[in-house]
């Protein structure tokens, strides 16, 4: 059995925390909180960083790739902020209000008339809160998903366990969790054979230049807060009940009317999926349709967050624009198999029962597959007993570990819903997207239980039937946040190629042992990637070999 590295538990995610900061609910007062005009530019008492553009774009989406440094000895304003460091090492933001200097550091506060006479002060007006440069984040017990001291990294320095997924924000650390600002998530990947790091943070929501849309865009504590903003729709932010938590396979309405009542001429939608869209764009997560109308329709295939833009066209050619992020959100335990070669091979993916150790094949080709795990064979809609050996056309049973039964609506939506739909019921254990070439190519494939039992621990495999060189990767939600992405870029699965799986066992792949924790409705989990027995950051890659 393979060496087993701990990851972090998924279960606690931060709160979508509404706006710290509402200064004006709708801005129909014609002003609003500061005073500063126009909705095109970040509050310009913030300096760019060197060399770096803050923010730039339209309404579609700036991205602020590098926030801007703490603007220390800036001309003040309601803004400025005073980085000192005590001499206990750890960084204090000090926020400067109505010019004064704070003392001590000699720095900021001077000459700022533009908080005089708004509607929003602080500390309704919150502060960027970015610290010092530092060389480590992880120096200050700063290792918190925040990128602390606004050089564009988050969690720099900080140490993580390969294959964890914690939230993450890459905007000013004081603008997390204000106003439209969501967290996106990064992965903890390997940084040579000792090290490790935290990835890239994608996805979420960053400030954007405030528009008129009763949103808070730039995640400054205050709604729409330039001259003479009269909005003629209003976007939704997180937490807001009109973008509800949906359901993998479940149609989700997108309802622009929810969100623009004026005239309009055009109606545009997008959807920008997870890890498993970025992998295979040409073949994406989700479906969405009636794009150019008033009311789209996404139906996600898999768990996670998906990016939605609408795009409003008003009569005088000018546009409206929103964008959020939709959580969908799966009961229990959900594992996502995806690789860019999805399109001409056939992978597959395995969950041994619980308390299980047996090898995962009986005989020499994957068609002898055990049964006592979830698999193509005895874990779909239509159960495949005529292909599994030694005694084909033998029956095979369908995998029941004694969980209940699910209500169709959570697998009806998917390529086999009218299988499901025949079977009555949605099983749990069940596989539900098969990527076989012959009834699926180019999907992801996933299997669900959809409510573990508490301490239950799974074991995730992944074989390659066709054999040729491939590169999967596994994403482990529980309750639909993502808890861990094993053998994505640059820690890729190497050598994962063999023989076919019907003529021989082939390459195997053992990812990780999922352990669930289950508090009432609510499952988290610890993920555990597994290695070679020889080596502690080696991938448990076998050939032709079929043990546990
Ligand atoms: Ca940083
Ligand atoms: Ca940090
Ligand atoms: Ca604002
Ligand atoms: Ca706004």
């Amino acid at each position: 059995m393979g060496d087993a590295g701990v990851l972090v538990l998924g279960s606690v995610r931060s709160a979508w925390a509404v706006g710290l900061g509402v200064c004006v609910a709708l801005s129909s007062l014609g002003s609003a909180c500061s005073s500063r005009s126009g909705g095109d530019e970040l509050p310009s008492n913030v300096p760019p960083p060197n060399g770096a553009s803050a923010g730039a774009g339209g309404s579609g989406g700036a991205r602020i790739d590098a926030p801007p440094p703490p603007p220390v000895g800036a001309a003040g304003g309601e803004k400025s902020v005073v980085v000192t460091v005590s001499t206990g090492g750890k960084p204090v933001v000090v926020a400067n209000s109505g010019g004064s200097d704070p003392g001590g550091s000699g720095a900021g506060g001077a000459g700022g008339t533009s908080g005089a006479g708004s509607l929003c002060q602080p500390p309704a007006l919150v502060v960027p809160g970015c610290v010092q440069a530092l060389e480590s984040e992880s120096l200050v017990a700063l290792c918190n998903g925040s990128d602390d001291d606004c050089d564009g990294s988050v969690d720099e320095g900080c140490k993580c366990d390969p294959g964890a997924v914690q939230p993450c924000f890459l905007g000013e650390p004081g603008r997390r969790h204000v106003g439209a600002c969501v967290d996106g998530e990064q992965v903890c990947v390997r940084n040579g054979e000792l090290e490790t790091r935290w990835g890239e943070c994608k996805g979420g929501i960053l400030p954007k230049p405030e528009a008129c849309d009763t949103l808070d865009n730039d995640c400054n504590g205050c709604v729409d807060d330039f001259d003479d903003c009269k909005p003629t729709g209003s976007c939704p932010g997180p937490g807001d009940p009109r973008i509800p938590t949906g359901q993998p396979l479940a149609p989700y309405p997108l309802r622009g009317r929810d969100f623009f009542m004026g005239d309009a001429t055009g109606w545009s939608w997008t959807v920008v999926g997870g890890p498993c869209d970025a992998l295979n764009a040409s073949s994406p997560s989700f479906v969405l349709t009636d794009a150019s109308s008033e009311t789209a329709t996404l139906t996600p295939k898999l768990s996670g967050d998906y990016t939605v833009t609408m795009t409003v066209t008003l009569p005088d050619g000018s546009l409206f624009t929103c964008t959020w992020i939709v959580h969908i959100q799966g009961p229990g335990l959900r594992v996502e198999m995806c690789y860019p070669e999805s399109s001409t091979q056939d992978l597959d993916l395995y969950l041994k029962q619980p308390g299980k150790t047996t090898p995962w094949f009986t005989g020499e080709a994957q068609f002898s597959t055990s049964l006592d795990q979830c698999c193509w064979a005895n874990c779909e809609a239509n159960l495949r007993g005529g292909s599994v050996m030694p005694a084909p056309m033998q029956p095979v049973t369908r995998a029941d570990w004694g969980y209940p039964t699910s209500p169709l609506a959570l697998c009806q939506g998917g390529p086999q819903g009218p299988s499901w739909q025949s079977v009555g019921f949605c099983a749990s254990p069940r596989l539900d997207i098969d990527n076989n070439l012959q009834e699926g190519t180019g999907l992801p494939e996933n299997i669900n239980v959809d409510a573990p039992r508490e301490g239950e621990t799974f074991r995730i495999m992944v074989a390659n039937f066709t054999g040729a060189l491939s590169h999967p990767l596994v994403n482990v939600y529980c309750d639909g946040h993502r808890t861990a992405t094993i053998g994505a870029a640059p820690d890729q699965v190497p050598n994962f190629s063999g023989t076919s799986g019907s003529i021989s066992i082939g390459a195997l792949w053992r990812v990780a042992d999922v352990t669930t924790h289950v508090t009432g409705t609510q499952t988290s989990c610890t993920v555990s990637v597994l290695h070679a027995p020889a080596s502690p950051t080696a991938f448990d890659v076998t050939y032709d070999d079929p043990r546990f």
